[in-house]
């Protein structure tokens, strides 16, 4: 399948605000991916099958990430975790994407994780600062975002953190570390001078 037919079949899938959403993440993966050294098509391609699964009923994304086998701990966390891990999952069995870095952009786009790519973390941080976007804080993310990704990307997972904060709701383990492992790099640049 082509880039033009993937975008149709996606798009198909979500309502039209959903993909108005995707083509924004599009746009800012490609130009992180061009400012930070990662593959611009592969974050293009991520961007456009990141959110695939999003609109999928609870219980159909439920029994994808069973059959996938990799489900982890996720079926005891937020349903709306699910959507990236189900996400990949589909883009390989449905649209027959097998580059792994571009699955693992995907898989990994909602809760991060441990030593992240820079192409997971481009496509990590175009999803929270693509220009549809409105939050407490995004302009914030997007000032960040053109001096460092790593900083720009704590940004994100502060204000997802602060929110769930906020509403009494329980943390994604992996969240904080993926977090943690950023302000780790990050100290450790700035002892490094
Ligand atoms: O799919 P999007 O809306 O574009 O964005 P996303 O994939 O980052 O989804 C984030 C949703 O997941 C957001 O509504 C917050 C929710 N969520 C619930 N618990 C957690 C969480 N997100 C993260 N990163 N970590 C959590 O523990
Ligand atoms: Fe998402
Ligand atoms: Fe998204």
């Amino acid at each position: 399948m082509d880039r033009n037919a993937i975008s149709e079949r996606v798009r198909a899938q979500m309502p039209e605000r959903r993909w108005a959403h995707t083509a924004g993440v599009m746009e800012t993966a490609v130009s992180l991916a061009e400012r930070y050294g990662a593959d611009p098509a592969k974050a293009e391609l991520a961007a456009i099958l990141h959110d695939v699964a999003k609109y999928w009923k609870i219980e159909d994304q439920k029994r994808e990430l069973i059959e996938s086998g990799e489900a982890g701990d996720l079926l005891e966390y937020d349903p709306q975790l699910w959507h990236a891990h189900v996400g990949a999952y589909v883009a390989r069995r449905d649209y027959g994407i097998e580059d792994q870095e571009v699955l693992d952009a995907i898989r990994w786009h909602t809760s991060g994780r441990i030593g992240m790519t820079t192409l997971e973390k481009v496509v990590c941080l175009a999803d929270y600062m693509e220009p549809g976007r409105e939050f407490p804080g995004v302009d914030r993310i997007r000032e960040e975002a053109v001096r460092s990704l790593d900083r720009a990307l704590v940004l994100g997972f502060d204000s997802t953190i602060t929110f769930l904060l906020a509403n009494g709701r329980p943390i994604y383990p992996l969240t904080v570390l993926a977090r943690n492992d950023l302000i780790r790099l990050l100290d450790k640049e700035a002892d490094n001078g």
